[in-house]
């Protein structure tokens, strides 16, 4: 897993939106990512910018907007940060409204070129990651999977832990990332990923 790299994305936050009507006019293709509670999302987001910018807690329901970074790198792209879901420690009512959130972002944004699914690899996929899946596959929006927190499983046992989630009913471009930003394993591989993801989003539209 390759953690030497480039120069640092530049990054800045362009909008915090607590309802879809506070979406900013789409200005490239954006990235975002999804998954429960707590996984990580927020501080993949900051190891891929290597800056702070994305508030991080060890609480589950820390980020309750979706918030847009604007990285100026190539043509330009956002990295968008999306509330978890799953986390049963809030009101019902909250808990709906977030899903509703994440649900029309993921359903009616044209500018989405990728959903970055997040799991914990102790856990893997879960009734809502499926829900998540399920969304996505409906609107043709392409899916990759990344599993975080490798560091809290013993390496000897990564292979069977990847072998039992790799069911064919998950939808992913290419096979699945391991990631650890406590240790910092596989964001490199990841970013290599990204930036040839992101030249044929940009070729394509051109
Ligand atoms: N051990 C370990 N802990 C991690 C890793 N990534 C994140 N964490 C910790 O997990 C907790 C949650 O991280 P966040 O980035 O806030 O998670 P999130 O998915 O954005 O959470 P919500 O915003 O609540 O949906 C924090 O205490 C992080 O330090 C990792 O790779 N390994
Ligand atoms: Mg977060």
């Amino acid at each position: 897993m390759g953690s030497t790299r480039r120069k640092r994305w530049e990054a800045f936050l362009a909008a915090t939106c607590f309802s879809s009507d506070q979406f900013p006019p789409s200005r490239g293709p954006e990235i975002a990512f999804a998954g429960r509670s707590n996984v990580g999302k927020s501080t993949f987001i900051n190891g891929l910018i290597r800056t702070p910018l994305a508030h991080v807690s060890s609480t589950p329901g820390k980020t309750r907007s979706i918030n847009f970074y604007r990285v100026d790198h190539g043509e330009g792209f956002c990295l968008v940060d999306l509330p978890g879901f799953g986390f049963a420690n809030r009101a019902r009512s909250e808990r709906d409204a977030w899903a509703k959130l994440i649900e029309k972002y993921i359903t009616r944004r044209e500018s989405l070129a990728l959903l970055v699914h997040l799991v914990d690899f102790r856990h893997g996929l879960l009734e809502n990651d499926r829900k998540l899946q399920e969304w996505a596959i409906e609107q043709s929006v392409p899916v990759q999977v990344v599993f975080t927190k490798i560091d809290k499983i013993p390496r000897g046992r990564w292979p069977s832990f990847l072998r039992s989630y790799s069911v064919p009913q998950v939808s992913t471009v290419t096979d699945p990332f391991l990631v650890s930003m406590e240790k910092g394993w596989g964001a490199g591989d990841f970013i290599l990923f990204l930036e040839t993801y992101l030249k044929r989003v940009w070729a394509e539209r051109r």
